[in-house]
């Protein structure tokens, strides 16, 4: 066919050279021209494959291939993945579920089909564009006023080809870190290929931080937070079966001890506890799988195994949390609210409807020990039960019980008790932004401190659009002389003595550049911390200051037209 096509571009006389060395050389035309065709015929391929990259990033609209049967109810698709009301971000529920549960325009039953967050986030994003099937596979050159949400991922947009059911219309969309849910309004970032029948997901953050903690207690520090996490999603047997694997090179990046966090305090460092420092992350932070099946209509059931991973209790892990996902620093309340989210061994099994899902865990209660790069020992005699609702498309609520037989190294045969509860609100802000909040309350008990300690955390995070980030976070934690290591020299304080501690701390990320699907932002945080008089000699004031810079690449929502085709992608 290329040859065709070059023979009938070329003059006569350029033909018959061209053909002679073609038939000398007993190989491809090698002429410069020829070269040039056959770059042209790559172009033109990239091209293509981009074109169709580009159609995936389009959500509502039908891959080319698909255009005859797709074309059968163009009207009733139209309508279907296309509420009206949704420019104006007040699409209901309703027609969601519908056009998630059947199958739309007879076209792919069993479909992964679009949520309808994300849809009306690209609605918003492409204005005049119609869900409809696109008329040709040029169509995606026409739209040049379109714009990819920065927070939209890719993972709606592409599985319609792969055929991972959303149980009971449930997109993956809506997982947090473990098996938690956020609100649909909102995403987590990440980037989406598939393979086959598999649907693979990739997100994750790197931050490059100069972390600087005020006062005797303080330190500095320059280091890096990150996580990659990948998941794999396949049909089977009439749900959706998920693996997937999180890690972070955290141990040798901030070191095993950590990075400098004034008041913060859990788990410990060549045996002594770890204060004023936020332990490193072990490198499987999450190795796991989750399976998902509808049962009925309206029920579903669902299974999550791990190896290392998060059981049922607590909200959604810091660094999955969309209004924390651009914080690098760890929440003071963390060994309160959601520090079991590496756990080694946890069984989780639940029952879900659309809006509610009702979960319990056996697990691993111990925090991981300081050895960062291997599993730790597989136990199973915690457990945790979770209830979390997600009443509209901008909530997603939790609140949890666990029992944890030997949560601290230092302290094995130290019980704990934890309850929790959390309200995540999310929106989508202009055309590429999104807000989203949480405020949790998370408590401990342990026989050591009888009674309850308290913690309660608000955080947000507005992205505003593809350019500007606020972050906020505002804590109340009772920590006691103990988990600070006030108890010994040269304070020497009981060690079951309780402070209030309190902290502010508010950031700002400027995007600088994006490139090959990510974007790179500078940011700076300020933290002001509030302790008790009786805290103010051990940390030089009664309000010590921690500040960070810090680099941050992370993914974002291409642009279709900036797509490249990638080895592997179908
Ligand atoms: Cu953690």
């Amino acid at each position: 066919m290329h040859s065709i096509a070059f023979f009938q571009r070329r003059p006569p006389l350029t033909t018959c050279v061209a053909l002679v060395v073609t038939l000398v050389a007993t190989r491809p035309v090698t002429t410069l021209d020829a070269q040039q065709t056959a770059k042209q015929k790559r172009d033109s391929v990239a091209r293509a494959d981009s074109i169709r990259h580009a159609m995936h990033g389009m959500q509502g609209m039908k891959m080319p291939a698909k255009k005859a049967l797709a074309k059968k109810a163009p009207a009733k698709k139209a309508q279907a993945t296309k509420p009206p009301k949704a420019v104006a971000g007040k699409a209901t529920k309703k027609p969601v579920t519908k056009a998630t549960q059947k199958p739309v325009g007879g076209a792919m039953p069993m479909m992964h089909a679009m949520p309808a967050a994300k849809d009306t986030s690209s609605m918003r994003a492409m204005p005049g564009m119609k869900a409809a099937p696109s008329p040709a596979p040029g169509g995606a050159m026409t739209m040049p006023g379109m714009k990819a949400g920065d927070t939209a991922s890719m993972r709606d947009t592409t599985s319609i080809s792969t055929m991972v059911p959303d149980p009971l219309g449930i997109s993956m969309e809506r997982m947090g870190s473990g098996t938690t849910w956020i609100p649909d309004a909102i995403s987590l970032p990440s980037r989406h290929y598939m393979k086959g029948r598999w649907d693979l997901m990739f997100h994750g953050f790197v931050f490059a931080q100069y972390d600087k903690q005020n006062g005797p207690r303080g330190a500095n520090q320059l280091g890096s937070l990150n996580w990659g996490m990948l998941m794999a999603s396949h049909e089977l047997a009439g749900g959706r079966f998920q693996a997937r694997t999180m890690l972070s090179l955290d141990a040798a990046t901030v070191s095993g001890r950590g990075y400098p966090l004034l008041l913060q305090s859990g788990e410990s460092y060549r045996g002594k506890q770890l204060h004023d420092r936020q332990h490193p992350h072990d490198f499987w932070m999450e190795l796991a799988a989750m399976y998902e099946r509808p049962v009925t209509d309206h029920i579903g059931i669902t299974l999550y195994a791990a190896p290392s991973g998060e059981p049922a209790l607590g909200p959604v892990a810091f660094m999955h949390r969309p209004s924390a996902m651009d914080n690098p620093i760890a929440p003071l309340a963390h060994h309160w609210q959601d520090a079991t989210h590496t756990s080694f061994g946890v069984f989780t099994a639940g029952v879900f409807t659309h809006d509610w899902k009702a979960e319990g865990s056996i697990f691993n209660g111990r925090e991981p020990d300081e050895h960062r790069w291997n599993f730790d020992p597989i136990k199973l005699d915690s457990y945790s039960g979770r209830l979390s609702f997600n009443p509209t498309r901008t909530w997603a609520l939790s609140a949890g019980y666990g029992y944890m037989k030997s949560v601290e190294a230092l302290h094995p045969d130290e019980r704990t008790h934890r309850v929790t509860a959390s309200a995540m609100h999310g929106a989508p802000i202009a055309t590429e932004g999104q807000w989203a909040s949480i405020l949790v309350w998370g408590a401990n008990s342990q026989p050591s401190n009888p009674g309850l300690s308290h913690s309660v955390t608000l955080e947000t995070e507005a992205i505003l659009d593809h350019l500007n980030t606020l972050l906020g976070r505002a804590e109340y934690v009772q920590k006691t002389a103990e988990d600070l290591a006030l108890d010994e020299p040269p304070t020497n304080l009981p060690s079951t003595r309780e402070f209030n501690v309190a902290s502010l701390s508010l950031g700002y990320i400027r995007e600088l550049a994006r490139f090959s699907g990510a974007t790179i932002g500078v940011g700076a945080m300020a933290t002001l911390n509030v302790v008790p008089s009786l805290l103010e000699r051990p940390y030089g004031s009664r309000t010590p200051i921690g500040t960070l810079i810090f680099l941050r690449l992370r993914p974002f929502r291409l642009h279709p037209m900036e797509m490249k085709p990638m080895g592997g992608m179908k």
